[in-house]
């Protein structure tokens, strides 16, 4: 987790200004979501909770877009939802707009603010505690991409231009290494060679996109499983959260990166490696519960393809790490120097556990496939 100080934004005034709440802020404080965005819990003084956030535009570098697709994903949800008879005041995000109609607001220091409403009674994992959890888990990401099925994906726009693009994050990753911003890269021939080993990998999926052998779907694309909120009282899922990276992808892209963060037996930044690997029992509980809300609308072909998006995921995730190492931690947040090469390692490790357990996973997607 990166160290973040713990005080209020200097243009929070202005800020609670422009949303119409000037003066009404009776507490607040921070909370640490995700390696990105920086967030804030505002409770105002009648009695309601929000969320701040402070989009990071070194990463997301059109902000006016990216809030754009969150308000017309989540109008979208919030439709499907009532249809399908929730509750779509809890099910979905609510952006809220600044008393002069933007979505969000634009500080005296350029800083990017968005408000959110607080989802109340719930909660986010960072590790399964009980594998009927993860199970939950697969059905509420097939349920989000299922009721995005009819979203107009070519409306979106690209809020990270080839996000998933595995064979650009490879080249990417090459380039950095070539570079050697940071004077790090003797430090990491090992790592490197690791990925240069598993280059003609990172160009399956986006061929068989290319060559329309799969279809391009409205993804969340950052499926982790702290990205699902969870009732306190039932434990059942909630909402997704996270939209940033909602955009045109492949359905492989988030049941890959559900797998890579919610079926290892570690942290993301575990350290001691032999605590790492991929649980094929977790594996198997998500392959159910994804299939059981997304498994009808999907090809033959996707599934085929699902334990190979697993590795493929994991890997793109470790080059990633393995590139802002090299780069000298420019992307991510970071708690200490090696952090994101400590995140690389454990990637890699569930690579090659999931190269070893391969078979097993092909066997567990087709069973579970077949009794859909
Ligand atoms: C980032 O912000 P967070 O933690 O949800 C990243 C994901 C990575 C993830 C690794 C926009 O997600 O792609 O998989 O870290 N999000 C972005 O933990 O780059
Ligand atoms: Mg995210």
């Amino acid at each position: 987790m990166a160290i973040i100080e713990v005080k209020l934004p200097a243009t929070i005034d202005e800020i609670l200004e422009a949303y119409g709440l000037g003066g009404q802020m009776s507490d607040w404080g921070m909370i640490q979501t995700g390696h990105i965005n920086r967030t804030y819990i505002i409770s105002l003084n009648n009695g309601e909770k929000r969320l701040l956030q402070k989009i990071n535009t070194n990463v997301f570098k059109k902000p006016l877009e990216l809030m754009d697709n969150v308000v017309r994903v989540t109008d979208f949800l919030r439709e499907r939802i009532a249809e399908e008879g929730g509750d779509p005041t809890r099910e979905t995000l609510k952006v809220f707009f600044t008393q002069d109609g933007k979505n969000c607001y634009t500080d005296s220091q350029g800083g990017y603010w968005r408000f959110y409403n607080f989802v109340d009674n719930a909660f986010s994992y960072n590790s399964i505690e009980n594998d009927d959890l993860f199970f939950r888990a697969g059905a509420a990401f097939g349920k989000f991409q299922s009721q995005l099925a009819d979203f107009p994906g070519e409306t979106l726009f690209e809020t990270i231009p080839d996000f998933h693009h595995t064979y650009k994050r490879f080249l990417n990753l090459k380039a950095s290494a070539e570079k050697n911003a940071a004077n790090r890269r003797s430090e990491v021939e090992e790592e490197l060679k690791f990925a240069y080993d598993r280059e003609d990998d990172t160009k399956i999926v986006v061929d068989l996109i290319e060559k329309g052998e799969i279809p391009v779907r409205v993804t969340h694309n950052d499926t982790k499983l702290n990205n699902i909120m969870f009732d306190s009282k039932t434990k059942n899922p909630v909402c997704v959260v996270d939209l940033d990276t909602v955009m045109p992808g492949s359905a492989l892209y988030d049941f890959g990166d559900a797998i890579r963060f919610g079926a290892s037996t570690a942290a993301e930044d575990e350290k001691d490696l032999s605590k790492v690997s991929m649980d094929l029992n977790l594996y198997e509980k998500y392959v159910k519960g994804y299939l059981s809300t997304a498994g009808k609308s999907l090809t033959e072909k996707e599934i085929e393809f699902l334990p190979f998006s697993a590795k493929l995921l994991t890997f793109e995730c470790g080059m990633r790490f393995l590139t802002d190492y090299l780069d000298g931690d420019v992307y991510f947040g970071t708690a200490y120097p090696e952090h994101n090469l400590d995140r690389c390692h454990t990637q890699f490790k569930l690579v090659a556990d999931m190269e070893q357990k391969f078979e097993e996973m092909k066997r567990i997607t087709a069973e579970a496939y077949k009794n859909i």
